[in-house]
C-alpha cells in the first residue's frame, strides 16, 4: 500500500486530494492547523487509512516533530502533496500590510520548501513524487497579486529546479498551476467576507477541489517512466488579458 501526505487537507484541494487517494487505497498524511477538519478525514476513511497531524506548516519544530512521530505504516512517504498555502489580501503593493505578506511568504514559499527537503531522502529511497500547488498567479500577473503570485512563481520555479537536483533518482516532480477555482480560498484572502467571495464566483463555473484531486491523481498513477513537469488548468469561463497603460503618468 502506497501513502501520500498531503497538506492543507482541511479544507478545498487538500481535503478532497486527501480523500481521493484515500478512496482509492492509499494511506495519507493528512496535515493542516484544523484538527477537527482532520478528523472528519479519518472518521469517514478510519484510522488505518488515515493519520491526521494538526500543526502549523510554518512552525520548523513542529513540522519535524510531526515527520519524527509519523507511525511506521504511515512513515514511506511515496507521494508528497505541498498544497497548504494562502493569498492575504488584494490590496496594491504600495498598500499592503508586511505582516500579511510575511505569512504568505512563510506558508507558501518557506514552510513549503522545508517539508520538502525533509521529505527528500525518504522520496528518493522510494523513487516517490512531489506535487507541488502552485497557480497561475506564478506566471500571469494581476492588479493585487504582487506577494502571492510572486510566491506561486517560486513554486514554479523551484518544482523545475528539483526535477534538475533530482535527476536520476527517479522521483518526479510536477508543479500543478491551476486558475479560478471555489473553495475556502477567498474567504481566507478576503478575511472571512462571504459576500465576496460569493460574487468573485457567481456565474463563472469555477474549477472545483474535485477537479483538482482528479489532476493529482492522475499525476500520481501515471506510469514511473513518466513526469508531468507543469500543468495549468483553468475554468473554461477565466482566460489571461494583461498589460495596462498609463497616459501622461
Ligand atoms: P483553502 O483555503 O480551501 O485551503 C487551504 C489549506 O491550506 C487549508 O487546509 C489550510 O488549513 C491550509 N493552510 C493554510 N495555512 C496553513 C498553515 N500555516 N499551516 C498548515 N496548513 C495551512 O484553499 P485552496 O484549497 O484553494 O488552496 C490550496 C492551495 O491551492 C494553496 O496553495 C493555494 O494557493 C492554491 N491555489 C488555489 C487556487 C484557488 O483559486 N482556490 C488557485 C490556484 C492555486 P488550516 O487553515 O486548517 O491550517
Ligand atoms: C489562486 C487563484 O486568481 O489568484 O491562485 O490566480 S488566482
Amino acid at each position: 500500500m502506497k501513502t501520500a501526505l498531503v497538506t492543507g487537507a482541511s479544507a478545498g484541494f487538500g481535503a478532497a486530494i486527501a480523500a481521493r487517494f484515500a478512496e482509492n487505497g492509499w494511506r495519507v498524511v493528512a496535515c493542516a492547523r484544523r484538527a477537527e477538519r482532520l478528523r472528519q478525514l479519518v472518521e469517514r476513511f478510519g484510522a488505518d487509512r488515515v493519520h491526521a497531524v494538526a500543526f502549523d506548516i510554518r512552525d520548523e519544530a513542529a513540522l519535524r516533530a510531526a515527520l519524527d512521530a509519523l507511525p511506521q505504516d504511515f512513515s514511506d512517504i511515496d507521494v508528497l502533496v505541498n498544497n497548504a498555502g494562502l493569498a492575504l489580501g488584494t490590496a496594491k503593493a504600495q498598500d499592503c500590510d508586511l505582516a500579511q505578506w510575511r505569512q504568505m511568504i512563510d506558508t507558501n514559499v518557506t514552510a513549503l520548501a522545508t517539508l520538502t527537503r525533509l521529505c527528500l531522502p525518504k522520496l528518493i529511497e522510494r523513487r516517490g513524487a512531489i506535487v507541488n500547488i502552485s497557480s497561475i498567479s506564478g506566471t500571469y500577473p494581476y492588479t493585487g497579486g504582487n506577494v502571492y503570485g510572486g510566491t506561486k512563481a517560486f513554486v514554479t520555479q523551484f518544482s523545475l529546479g528539483l526535477r534538475c537536483d533530482l535527476h536520476g533518482t527517479g522521483v518526479r516532480v510536477t508543479s500543478v498551476e491551476p486558475g479560478m477555482a471555489e473553495t475556502e480560498f477567498t474567504l481566507v484572502r478576503t478575511g472571512g467576507d462571504r459576500a465576496a467571495s460569493d460574487k468573485l464566483y457567481a456565474g463563472t463555473h469555477p474549477i472545483t477541489a474535485q477537479d483538482i484531486a482528479e489532476t493529482v491523481w492522475w499525476i500520481a498513477s501515471l506510469p514511473s517512466h513518466l513526469n508531468v513537469n507543469r500543468i495549468e488548468v483553468m475554468p473554461v469561463s477565466q482566460s489571461a488579458a494583461g498589460l495596462q497603460v498609463a497616459r501622461d503618468s
